[in-house]
């Protein structure tokens, strides 16, 4: 056991502040690898989100915010950048303590970081409204881009400051506040960056971190009736009911929830480019990532090629401690979710499934504690199946075959889910003519698990809706408003309705 005085005591961040929760209670944040508590972080409730929610809303009419002038905000914001660029290693290291992730994985992460900022930066001076031809000639009609006020934005533990950014930079440039709610499995990395935010010189309640459980702290953010926005990262399931709860104050949401994304090998493309963007779909991050390409389908033609080329580079995946580089799959983030994917597993296999590689925990007494699983390779799966149909979040592969295109669109299509698809083909037609039909917000083509905070992102169907990135996160985060002004020097009939 890990006594308490050898754990990190984190506080919250609030109105600027480092604070405890108001109960005075914590709780363990858990390393994967070991198994064992490494920190401690505020068990935050109802009342340290309205705390927060309130310094968030003062900030908003705050003139150190609501006077700064946009360029300004995007100089803060480019300094902000710097400084994240400048502790890359050391977020990217406590993230992997806490989420189990590779350092690798996490380290390019926390690299990519700054460009979310400076890129958002870049766009604080440019949120402007428009001038409108209106149908009634005697009226100057314009629109100005607002603020949307206090946004709520709930992490997973899966990618925390990445996912945070996704949404965050937008968040800022647009002028708004806001009061985040990580994971209760990977919360450190967001008390870390709340550090820089201070450093960078936010003024205070401009960005709040509340800790703690999804039931009680991020049900008391999403139904604040003083949150104007809600951005949720997560499962499906709990998508719904934030949507749900979220809709008593007519709060709108943005949802970026599971997949089952489709990568679809055609028989012209190039094996081995394929086989490794298969391994970056699906095993690269152990499965824990929303964008996992989970049914991996085939041309028969070149099936029994393929999966002889894939099965021997799965082989030699090396799983071990993820805060070492040479590691190339890590634990799973949870015991819960290392049992989760057991379950999937048994289920595939009583559907008739064929196993061709894992399918269970590694024997290696080198991995210790670790909440190991083997990357898992299931063969012959049918679409309908539970494996094919529902998101395991862990290195769980299912192989499909098919024999036409219109075939395998229609088989990629149905699923209740629509985040990402991969193509892997030579011939340029069939390429467009598939990511068309696909339903699935991001489509790769001879690629996978690309992203860029210049292009929109978010899923189609179950899997959310609203976009983070690109110029389309600015119209989430702001609002029109329509302003008249009469030009002419009398008000005509006060009866008709102009
Ligand atoms: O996510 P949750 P969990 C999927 C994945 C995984 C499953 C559950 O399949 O197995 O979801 O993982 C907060 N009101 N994804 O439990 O529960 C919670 O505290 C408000 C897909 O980690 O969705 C956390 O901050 N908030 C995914 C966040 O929601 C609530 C990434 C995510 O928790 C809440 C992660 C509530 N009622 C898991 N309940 C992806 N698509 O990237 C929970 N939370």
């Amino acid at each position: 056991m890990t006594s308490a005085a050898e754990l990190t005591a984190y506080k919250m961040f609030v109105n600027g502040e480092w604070v405890d929760a108001a109960s005075h209670r914590s709780f363990d944040s858990l390393n994967p690898y070991t198994g064992r508590a490494w920190a401690t972080i505020p068990d935050g409730q109802d009342e340290d989100v309205d705390r927060a929610i309130k310094a968030a809303r003062a900030a908003l009419d705050n003139p150190a915010w609501k006077g700064m002038a946009p360029a300004a905000r995007g100089q803060l914001m480019r300094r902000f950048g710097d400084l994240l660029r400048d502790n890359a290693e050391r977020l990217a290291g406590v993230d992997s303590r806490d989420n189990g992730k590779l350092i690798r994985e996490m380290l390019g992460q926390a690299k990519a970081l700054p460009g979310y900022y400076y890129y958002y930066a870049g766009l604080a001076d440019k949120i402007m409204g428009e001038t409108i031809p209106l149908d009634k000639t005697s009226v100057f009609n314009y629109t100005l881009r607002e603020p949307v006020g206090v946004v709520g934005i709930i992490t997973p533990w899966n990618s925390p400051l990445l996912i945070l950014s996704f949404s965050l930079a937008a968040v800022l440039a647009a002028g708004n506040t806001v009061v985040i709610k990580p994971s209760e499995h990977a919360s450190a990395s967001t008390l870390e960056f709340a550090g820089l935010v201070k450093e960078a010189g936010f003024p205070p309640g401009v960005v709040n971190v509340v800790t703690g459980f999804g039931k009680t702290a991020g049900t008391a953010l999403v139904s604040h009736p003083l949150v104007r926005k809600v951005v949720f990262t997560g499962g499906t399931e709990v998508g719904k009911v934030v949507g749900q709860q979220a809709a008593a104050n007519v709060t709108p949401v943005l949802l970026e929830l599971g997949g089952k994304s489709p990568n679809i090998v055609f028989n012209d493309a190039h094996v081995p480019n394929a086989v490794n963007g298969c391994i970056a779909g699906i095993f690269a991050a152990g499965g824990q990532t929303c964008l996992a390409g989970s049914r991996l389908f085939l041309h028969e033609s070149i099936h029994d090629e393929f999966v002889e080329r894939l099965v021997e580079r799965v082989k030699s995946i090396r799983l071990g401690d993820p805060s070492k580089m040479e590691s190339e799959m890590g634990p799973l983030s949870t015991m819960d979710q290392l049992r989760k994917v057991e379950r999937f597993v048994e289920g595939a296999l009583k559907d008739g499934a064929t196993l061709l590689y894992g399918g269970r925990r590694p024997e290696d007494p080198a991995l210790g504690q670790g909440w190991f699983f083997m990357p898992t390779i299931f063969d012959g799966v049918v679409n309908d199946s539970h494996l094919a149909q529902e998101e395991v979040f862990g290195p769980v592969l299912a192989v499909l075959t098919f024999r036409e295109e219109e075939e395998v669109i229609a088989l990629a299509n149905r699923t209740r889910y629509g985040l990402a698809a991969g193509i892997w083909t030579n011939d340029i037609r069939r390429a467009h003519r598939v990511a068309r039909d696909l339903e699935a917000g991001t489509v790769w083509i001879n690629t996978y698990r690309a992203l860029s905070y210049a292009s929109p992102f978010g899923g189609y169907k179950q899997s959310g809706y609203g976009r983070e990135m690109g110029l389309d996160a600015l119209r989430e985060f702001t609002q029109a408003k329509s302003v008249w002004v009469e030009l002419a020097d009398t008000v005509p009939d006060p009866v008709t309705i102009r």
